[in-house]
């Protein structure tokens, strides 16, 4: 196997046999130390918002159809940096951070060319399993974009299948107004590569961006072999929800590159042939606060001596800290058992079902049966979701 270090073949061989043999919560297993990410699963929502200009422009739709548009463009755009980003910072997909409950993220990207300035929000909401929970706004243009992300992992014919849990529910409300409201629904990965140490993501299967307004854009992401025959594609079919045969807009392309539109006689917004995403220019990071000035619950703070390990290659100081971490996570359950008084999240409130969630889903899936599903909601300053 090529991507592994040759001291490590060993360990590497016995977790991906552990892995075979086992389904659930792989972020709590222990990995050899080339595949270790100095980044906590925490700071992944910030992918959301690497091209801050799409997100904005949502606002700037002249009607429904164009906004609905507008966000299925901003959804594909994210898609790269979402997942393709470990392999083209660190060689290849690697095992992130296992975040501690409470864990928090925060960051920013700046208003430039009237975009108005964006704040990301992210607080770890459940150590077991593992599930975060994300807030993004752009107070000026009138866009929140929340959401809580889990994973559930399987493994078959030397791929980790992992079907995400979870969704995201981006708002537009301008003042007065009525709110319009957008689900997203996420991809489910196979994560290939494995047994060469050098792991990657392709996406597989379906997901739905259903809007208030009534438009729905079906997309199917397949690898090499499938209808392209490339990796990494994608095809969006979009419009009203409840005329899906006759789709308005058609997308299709490579997720990581280029996409392009056919679209129908009727469609408003969309031209035939016409680029709908091109993510081949450079994308925008998150803005963090210098770590002197964190709190120490703070992701980068938080991990500072692992990540330092992991990046230096002095893992032993690495495991060391990782260590201490855990055991401080432990006695502090314990003592909340004995006092009787659990963790109180600080930005979010589960919810058991959410009513948005619920009234978006029960448009697209048309069973009549409206789906349940864990939620957490954000808190506003004022106390209330
Ligand atoms: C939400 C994203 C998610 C998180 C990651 C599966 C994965 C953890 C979850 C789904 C983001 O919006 C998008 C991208 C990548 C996903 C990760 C890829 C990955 O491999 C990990 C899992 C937990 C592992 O670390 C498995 C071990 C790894 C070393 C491969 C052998």
């Amino acid at each position: 196997a090529g991507a592994v270090p040759a001291a490590q073949r060993g360990s590497w061989t016995s977790f991906v046999k552990s892995i075979a043999s086992f389904s659930g919560d792989l972020s709590s297993m222990t990995a050899p130390p080339f595949i270790l990410s100095p980044i906590s699963l925490t700071e992944f929502p910030a992918y959301w918002l690497e091209r801050p200009e799409l997100f904005a422009a949502i606002a700037d739709g002249v009607d429904a159809e164009d906004r609905a548009l507008r966000v299925l463009k901003w959804f594909i755009s994210t898609l790269k940096g979402q997942y393709t980003s470990r392999n083209e910072k660190l060689g290849s997909e690697k095992k992130p951070l296992n975040p501690v409950l409470g864990e928090l993220f925060y960051g920013t990207w700046p208003d430039k060319n009237g975009r108005g300035e964006t704040k990301l929000l992210v607080e770890q909401v459940s150590h077991h399993p593992p599930i975060t929970a994300y807030h993004i706004t752009n107070t000026s243009k009138h866009l929140t974009l929340q959401g809580h992300n889990a994973q559930k992992t399987s493994f078959a014919t030397g791929s980790i299948f992992v079907k995400q849990i979870g969704h995201a529910i981006l708002t537009y409300q301008p003042p007065g107004k009525e709110a319009e409201k957008y689900l997203i629904t996420l991809p489910k990965l196979r994560i290939d590569g494995i047994w060469y140490g050098a792991p990657y993501v392709e996406l597989t299967d379906n997901g739905y961006i259903q809007s208030s307004t009534g438009y729905l854009a079906s997309i199917e992401y397949k690898g090499k072999g499938y209808f392209s025959g490339k990796a990494h594609s994608i095809k969006a079919i979009f419009g009203p929800s409840n005329d899906a045969t006759n789709p308005t807009v058609t997308v299709e392309g490579q997720w990581d590159t280029i996409t392009k539109v056919t679209a129908a006689n009727g469609a408003k917004h969309a031209k035939s042939g016409s680029v709908f995403t091109d993510v081949t220019s450079p994308k925008e990071e998150v803005t963090v606060a210098p770590l002197d000035q964190q709190g120490e619950w703070e992701t980068r703070k938080l991990w500072e001596k692992v990540a330092a390990g992991i990046r230096g290659g002095d893992f032993e100081a690495a495991s060391k800290d990782k260590t201490r971490i855990e055991n401080e996570q432990r006695q502090r359950r314990r003592d909340e058992a004995a006092a009787g008084t659990p963790w109180q999240l600080k930005h979010f409130l589960h919810v058991d079902n959410d009513a948005d969630y619920a009234a978006l889903a029960g448009m697209f899936t048309g069973t009549g049966v409206i789906p349940t599903e864990d939620c957490y909601v954000f808190k506003s300053a004022a106390g209330s979701s």
